[in-house]
């Protein structure tokens, strides 16, 4: 066999694409006025959480300025964000939140 063949007889390209999309992380800030009975409604409903997780992150928000809500790909988290700040506007509280790329 000339080296030439053997070259060409490569190993198939096994290794499947497992390129990540980017995440984005969704935080929720602290203020004066939205009330804590709305952050809670607002974390149950718009990030899926279960009552006391959406209680313990309130209050940490409430506690520490800003906290996490959840990570998501870059469409769902500007719709997360958009959605929180819809509901924000049509309750009159000045409640928002951010993403930034992990
Ligand atoms: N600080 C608010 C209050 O005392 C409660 C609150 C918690 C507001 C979390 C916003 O993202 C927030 N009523």
């Amino acid at each position: 066999m000339s080296e030439g063949l053997i070259e060409t007889i490569k190993e198939p390209k096994t290794k499947k694409k497992t390129k990540k999309p980017p995440m984005y992380k969704v935080y929720l800030l602290n203020d004066d006025y939205t009330t804590m009975d709305f952050v809670v409604y607002v974390l149950q409903e718009v990030f899926g959480k279960p009552y006391e997780e959406a209680v313990q992150i309130m209050l940490h928000v409430h506690r520490r300025g800003m906290g996490l809500c959840g990570v998501y790909t870059k469409e769902i988290a500007e719709t997360k964000v958009e959605t929180v700040h819809r509901l924000a506007r049509a309750n009159q509280f000045p409640l928002k939140c951010y993403m930034e790329r992990e």
